[in-house]
């Protein structure tokens, strides 16, 4: 008797854990849009070796800092090297929504990585990027987390379907709230207080802005206290030592130039590390807005209590947390 009141007692235990923990084995499901620059294919990197997600897809926003087909090849070497290739990717349209802002062409990184090897059919050129987000959403049972590092394009044109109801957040590199832009870098005359992400495409950045959908933010207040500084370089390249951690090593190598200028940042892995781990910093709600007009402000963002919409801000972080992160994720 006694043993049967036990085993009904770890019967009943049993049921309330498994109801606790309704699909124990469940994955959360995460959406990246990429301009696929070098730091977003870190971010790349660092989100599919997270055990914990499942990427169902990955678009390109064209408009950015790559072109559609570089960036394609760019996203194929990661997931190649990673042994992900069954990940749909697509890429979005070339031109913002709205105005004639563009990246300067040296920018655009791929001829230096040298990454492409591999030929693209056709069909992956075609803008469809759109139409992957609907078709996943839709199938999905569950909701999304969409980890946004590039221009906003595709992102506005989606939210205009009810399947923007399947989006749970929407994690977003772009913009500077408290300090000063970067698109002024090379001409501190010209709008100096826009981020590059949100000033290619201000009418797109406005429209997911007003739209409702959840938004956690991750301005260059967050990024400008993750630079990569030359001791961290150094020691990321003494933990190169697996295949994938060499290819992210290059990566990096070949941009030694800018890194030793301390011209760069990790813009877009902060935010892949934010949507992971949300204890890498501090975030506030605050009410913002994007300008759209004139051009000296175009694609800024403002605190604006009145007509601004709520928005997570990540502010302070933990910055070796995040380095730590870095370590494990990709370069063990
Ligand atoms: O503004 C930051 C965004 C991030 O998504 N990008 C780089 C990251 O991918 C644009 C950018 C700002 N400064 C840059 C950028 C620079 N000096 N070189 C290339 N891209
Ligand atoms: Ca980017």
């Amino acid at each position: 008797m006694q043993f049967i009141k036990a085993l009904l007692v770890l019967l009943f235990l049993n049921l309330i854990s498994c109801g606790l923990n309704a699909h124990p084995m469940m994955k959360r499901a995460i959406i990246i849009d990429t301009d696929a620059a070098f730091d977003d294919l870190l971010a790349i990197g660092y989100l599919l070796n997270r055990p914990e997600l499942s990427i169902k897809a990955i678009t390109i926003s064209a408009d950015g800092e790559e072109n559609c087909e570089p960036a394609l090849k760019n996203v194929m070497s990661v997931l190649r090297v990673l042994k992900q290739t069954q990940i749909p990717i697509a890429c979005g349209r070339s031109t913002p929504l709205r105005g004639n802002h563009r990246f300067p062409q040296i920018w655009s990184r791929s001829q230096q990585l040298n990454l492409h090897s591999q030929s693209i059919s056709s069909r992956a050129l075609n803008p469809n990027a759109v139409a992957l987000l609907k078709k996943i959403l839709k199938v999905s049972k569950e909701t999304v987390d969409i980890i946004a590092l590039g221009p906003v394009t595709n992102l506005a044109e989606l939210i205009k379907s009810p399947v923007r109801n399947k989006i749970h957040m929407v994690y977003l590199m772009g913009g500077a709230v408290h300090v000063p832009g970067n698109v002024s870098n090379k001409n501190p005359n010209y709008n100096n207080l826009a981020e590059w992400n949100l000033y290619l495409d201000p009418y797109a950045a406005d429209l997911l802005f007003s739209s409702r959908v959840p938004i956690t933010l991750v301005p260059l207040d967050a990024t400008n206290q993750v630079p990569f500084s030359l001791r961290f370089y150094q020691t990321l390249k003494s933990h190169a030592k697996t295949v994938s951690a060499k290819f992210f090593y290059q990566l990096i190598h070949q941009n030694e130039q800018e890194i030793k200028t301390h011209a760069w940042y990790f813009w877009d892995v902060l935010t892949a590390a934010i949507a992971t781990d949300p204890n890498i910093g501090t975030s506030k709600i605050e009410y913002l807005r994007v300008l759209i007009k004139p051009e000296e402000t175009s694609g800024r963002i403002i605190v604006d209590q009145q007509r601004g919409v709520p928005i997570h801000v990540y502010g302070k972080i933990h910055r070796q947390l995040f380095y730590h992160h870095i370590l494990q994720y990709l370069f063990s």
